[in-house]
């Protein structure tokens, strides 16, 4: 995957504090393989040790399902286990720092919160995607920023994927999905449902057929 292949749409799956790696790539693996976009790590409660050897072991399987995987608040992580890309929020270091890093290729990220001035920043600093949200009330994060589609309408002219989060379920996307996002990041919808896989095919047949895997032969 490299800025220059073709845009990525779909789903945009993170990972859930789980502090039992084993358990980690067992709840991860069918969604890669059920066609998630990209994976990316992110686990707040690991101390550096778990959060290397989870990232390693969620690199090995990305490897398997060419699913790049992005890790979350930490670019020298992302280049000490050879992760596709890093994603940064607005306290994690400087976006020209990691993609300095992470080299040309590499898939990197920021949060932008509600802030079109931030996703014009970060881009023109070397952001290869920018994430707006949280569209939604969510439990996951403690935020008070709130994004609306029209932000993802705004963006579109910056050129580079746009990522909607925060507290999407695949009942509340449709009017994102049509004002632009690319790629839909979740956690807790996948993640807890009682069938994760089919949770995450019902984001995925929202998009266009190439993305949701069922392309529709024309009548
Ligand atoms: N970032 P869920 S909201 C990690 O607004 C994260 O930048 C957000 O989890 C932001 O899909 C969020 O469970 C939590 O709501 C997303």
């Amino acid at each position: 995957m490299t800025p220059a292949s073709p845009a990525p749409r779909g789903v945009y799956l993170i990972t859930p504090d789980e502090p039992d790696t084993a358990r980690l790539l067992a709840r991860t693996a069918p969604l890669l393989a059920a066609g998630a976009t990209w994976l990316q790590y992110r686990n707040k409660q690991a101390d550096t040790a778990l959060r290397h050897a989870q990232a390693s072991a969620l690199q090995g399987l990305c490897m398997r399902y060419d699913v790049p995987l992005i890790i979350n608040d930490d670019a020298a992580l992302a280049h000490a286990i050879g992760a596709a890309g890093a994603h940064l929020g607005e306290d994690d270091g400087e976006i020209a720092a990691a993609r300095a890093l992470l080299g040309p290729d590499a898939i990197l990220g920021a949060s932008c919160y509600d802030e079109l001035a931030l996703a014009e920043r970060a881009v023109a600093a070397g952001a290869s995607y920018v994430a707006f949200g949280a569209f939604f009330p969510t439990l996951t994060k403690r935020t008070t920023r709130r994004a609306t589609p029209d932000l993802l309408r705004r963006s579109a002219a910056l050129g580079v994927p746009r990522v909607a989060i925060g507290g999407l379920t695949p009942d509340n996307v449709g009017p994102l999905i049509d004002a632009g996002a690319d790629l839909l990041a979740v956690i807790s919808s996948v993640y807890a449902a009682t069938d994760p896989v089919a949770t995450q095919r019902a984001y995925l047949a929202q998009f266009q057929p190439a993305a949701a895997g069922t392309a529709q032969e024309s009548p």
